[in-house]
């Protein structure tokens, strides 16, 4: 980027009023000694022209099928690049129309294409990211962001835990720094201004999750599949459901076998009955790229997605480095929360350029003398709150959660034994789905000690959803 060019910009910028000093409400309703107004640029067009030319400076150098400004100053920024850099623009309203189209979005995409996305001044990354999610609703790749001006006040890294990469073309430090070299501004204003981000730097985004405690006592569990779709924020919550409404199918199979060969076998013999297939890939000596490749045209055959069962527990630095092995092949992998937001995090940079990773939090387990800790469980409720996009509900043996956005997966689940020797206990599906709330049962070896797999997944197929179809008549 030109230091001049910058520079130059900065200096007009304070000219023409954009940057004001003395006391103000930001949208938040927090009071602020500094405002950066920069809908006034849009009355200077040369201006105008370089702070988007700024702006495309500092955008990731990705091939982008689409830019997107956050209303409303976002929009003519975004206006500018799509003509200088002839990329097609998206517009998202702020409200959908109630006549015509009805569309959130107006422009021509398509499922999994990419959109970088503009705004001129980040706070806390919420108006940002209520356009991430409308266009990721609509199952675009929405990962990378460019902003003008980084207030430094937590929005970068609320963005970064949500899964976008936030860019800002100058930090309102930077910004200081080059009012301050030219005259522009006393050593008194910049010191209050400095402690006042100081003070402030930590904010927040309220997503729908957020919401969930307003939600009705069962919510989750007298929805439809279907219609808890709609409502889903993560998009594979989104496609688990339209695969498991689809196949008429809640059932996971846990494919705890003892070679690859055993593994591909049964992904072919139960892909017809299942949503979804479980790993434990560690457990597996010959595993490899090639059979994670084999086993995911296995999955698009037969339409069920991939779940390795990773329980991934430590501090971020060492998920980040297990990732690659041990979770990158997958769609879904399990996560224990106990560690703090670090291994999610970790999780959400890894898979930054994928929004189709999905995560499983293990919050309450089958077998005998596991932790049934209320705090443990708040916890596990609160990570998928902070992590929305990430987390797409729990594995537990209990309705943790009353969100129809997110999953309860239950496995300790058998038509036929109580138990195993170690400690395992089982329930029948029906019990699993309809007293204790599980939205997919997980069946090991119910299914893969059976002399007939397919059968033995059929049924379980058919018990565990018509619990379900009883469930939301029931209830
Ligand atoms: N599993 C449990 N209980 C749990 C969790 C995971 O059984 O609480 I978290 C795994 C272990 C195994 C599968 O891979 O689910 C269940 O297999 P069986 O149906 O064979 O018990």
């Amino acid at each position: 980027m030109e230091k001049d060019k910058l520079e130059e910009c900065i200096l007009q910028m304070h000219e023409i009023g954009v940057l004001k000093f003395g006391d103000f409400t930001l949208k938040s309703g927090m009071q602020s000694p500094v405002y950066f107004d920069m809908r006034i640029v849009t009355s200077y067009p040369k201006l105008l022209k370089v702070v988007s030319e700024l702006l495309w400076c500092v955008a990731p150098r990705k091939a982008y099928d689409h830019i997107c400004g956050v209303a409303y100053t976002g929009i003519p920024l975004a206006t500018v690049i799509s003509q200088l850099q002839d990329m097609p623009m998206l517009v998202r309203r702020k409200e959908s129309k109630n006549y015509g189209t009805k569309q959130l979005v107006e422009g021509v995409y398509r499922a999994g294409q990419s959109c970088l996305i503009v705004e001129d001044v980040l706070v806390s990354g919420t108006s940002v990211y209520e356009t991430v999610e409308t266009l990721r609703n609509l199952q675009l790749n929405a990962s990378d962001a460019v902003v003008f001006l980084d207030r430094q006040q937590g929005g970068a890294c609320n963005l970064h835990t949500l899964g976008v990469n936030i860019t800002p073309v100058v930090t309102l430090d930077q910004m200081l720094e080059v009012l301050k070299r030219h005259g522009r501004i006393q050593d008194t204003m910049i010191a209050e201004v400095q402690q006042f981000i100081r003070k402030n730097n930590v904010t927040k985004i309220r997503t729908k999750c957020e919401e969930a405690v307003s939600v009705p006592a069962n919510e989750r569990l007298i929805k439809t599949f279907e219609l808890r779709a709609d409502a889903a924020v993560h998009p594979l919550v989104r496609s688990l459901l339209g695969i498991v409404t689809s196949k008429r199918s809640n059932l996971c199979v846990s494919a705890d076998v003892s070679s690859c060969t055993e593994l591909l076998t049964l992904a072919q013999q139960v892909g017809p009955h299942i949503c979804l297939l479980k790993t434990h890939v560690d457990t597996l000596p010959d595993f490899s790229d090639s059979v994670a490749q084999q086993l995911r045209s296995v999955a698009q055959q037969h339409n069920f997605l991939l779940f390795e069962d990773s329980k991934f527990v430590d501090i971020g630095a060492t998920v980040a480095r297990q990732w690659e092995r041990r979770g990158a092949w997958a769609d879904i992998v399990t996560v224990v929360p106990i560690a703090g937001d670090g291994l999610l995090t970790a999780i959400a940079q890894a898979a930054l350029d994928n929004s189709k990773k999905g995560v499983i939090l293990v919050a309450e387990m089958s077998s005998d003398g596991a932790l049934r800790s209320a705090e443990y469980q708040e916890m596990c409720r609160a990570a998928a709150k902070r992590f929305p996009h990430l987390v797409m509900g729990f594995v537990s043996q209990s309705s943790i959660s009353q969100s129809p956005w997110l999953l309860q997966l239950s496995p300790g689940v058998s038509v036929s034994a109580s138990g195993d020797a170690l400690g395992q206990r089982y329930v029948s599906p029906e019990c699993s789905v309809g007293e204790r709330g599980a939205d997919v049962i997980i069946v090991g070896r119910g299914v893969t000690t059976s002399s007939d797999p397919a059968a033995a997944a059929a049924n379980y197929q058919q018990l565990a959803y018509s619990a379900y179809l009883e469930r939301v008549k029931r209830l």
